[in-house]
């Protein structure tokens, strides 16, 4: 077992608590947790393209079982400790995981919201210094509701910031009417961790996505879903409005290190734009975006990613992350160590060869500076 000081910080890694699991099993679709009997653990399911199977499960006992199992590494605090010490973590900055509270009806969410976050902070209190949360924001309710969540989220003592998916108000991260969401947390300093769920339209995927399991939707819908919100952000100027915005980009910012000289291309080869006059000389660009404001985490997978992910936004903006619990080793033991998370540390190890000091800020350093971690 690797030593719990060794100083790494684990800032994507995700929870399901108690009472968010009790909404999804009382519901009817997804998000939903469901027992079958052909299965032992009840199953957690979550995407659209994993209805098909719910439906195929409902109506036949000898259909394949849909979703992932909802093991206690979903929803126990003193699991994630474990998971943290088998791996040698010593912090972790948990959140929410997807779909958030994105699916919660305007009359619920705010309530749920403040509920959540609450036994968020009281998890992390239960091993301070070692926990600390992400928020969820009740983005269904009204404007109003959504910054007195931001105001409550912001005197809870171990939350760093703020996890929101792609969906926004209902029309995605470039609609004008989240500024002041953005202004608000900008203020209170607290970053926003952004997260796929939503992915691609199920079409683009073909007649036969049946049989590659997940790996079209998770391996490419997931990060095109993450480019394609972070590039309408960019493109509508809302990093330039609100200057002081700081953005986390989960798996080391779905494709965009690798097409932001073809953003930047087709920003300025745009006649409309120039007409607009958006392409004063002054104007910022994508690579400053990505220097200034958007921070990269590392889970990603290989060294030849990482190493572009940590040119693209500096290796001081890139933190270690494991998607815990998600992507469990599926031939071993659990209770063990996770290939999911091995690959990426030696990623790391690599890309940074002969650079302690960059290995170390990955790891750890980076997050501890960002997120004020060293704080209790
Ligand atoms: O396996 C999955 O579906 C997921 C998911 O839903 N969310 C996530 O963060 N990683 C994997």
């Amino acid at each position: 077992m690797a030593s719990p000081t060794s100083g790494i910080v684990d800032i994507h890694t995700h929870m399901y608590p108690p009472s968010y699991v009790e909404i999804m099993e009382k519901r009817t679709t997804i998000p939903i947790v469901r027992k079958f009997p052909q299965a032992s653990d009840p199953r957690l399911i979550l995407l659209e393209e994993e209805v098909k199977s719910l439906e195929d499960a409902l109506k036949d006992p000898q259909a394949k079982v849909p979703g992932r199992p909802l093991t206690t590494h979903y929803s126990s605090v003193q699991q994630k400790i474990h998971f943290m010490d088998t791996h040698g973590i010593r912090k972790s900055v948990v959140s929410l995981a997807n779909p958030w509270l994105d699916f919660l009806d305007a009359s619920e969410s705010p309530a749920i919201a403040k509920k959540i976050n609450d036994e968020f902070s009281d998890l992390c209190g239960q091993y301070p210094r070692r926990l600390f949360f992400f928020a969820a924001l009740p983005l269904t309710a009204s404007l109003e509701d959504i910054l007195s969540s931001v105001e409550h989220v912001r005197g809870l003592k171990y939350c760093r910031g703020v996890i929101l998916g792609t969906s926004g108000l209902g029309k995605g991260l470039d609609d004008p009417r989240l500024l002041p969401v953005y202004k608000a947390l900008a203020e209170a300093k607290l970053p926003i961790f952004l997260h796929p769920h939503y992915g691609l339209p199920s079409e683009v995927w073909g007649d036969r996505a049946g049989e590659y399991g997940h790996v079209l939707p998770l391996a490419l819908g997931f990060p095109m879903e993450t480019t394609i919100a972070v590039t309408r952000m960019f493109l509508s100027g809302v990093f330039d409005e609100v200057r002081e915005l700081q953005i986390i980009l989960a798996h080391s910012g779905g494709t965009l290190p690798f097409l932001a000289g073809r953003i930047e291309s087709c920003v300025v080869h745009d006649g409309q734009l120039l007409r607009e006059g958006k392409l004063a000389k002054s104007r910022r660009t994508v690579w400053d975006v990505l220097k200034e404001q958007i921070y990269l985490d590392a889970v990603v997978y290989s060294p030849t990613s990482l190493k572009l992910a940590a040119e693209s936004s500096g290796a001081d903006r890139v933190m270690f992350g494991t998607d815990h619990p998600f992507f469990p080793p599926l031939e071993t033991d659990e209770q063990g160590e996770w290939e999911s998370v091995t690959w990426n540390t030696a990623a790391i190890r690599k890309a940074t060869e002969g650079k302690s000091a960059e290995t170390e800020a990955i790891l750890g350093g980076n997050a501890t500076r960002v997120l004020r971690l060293d704080e209790e």
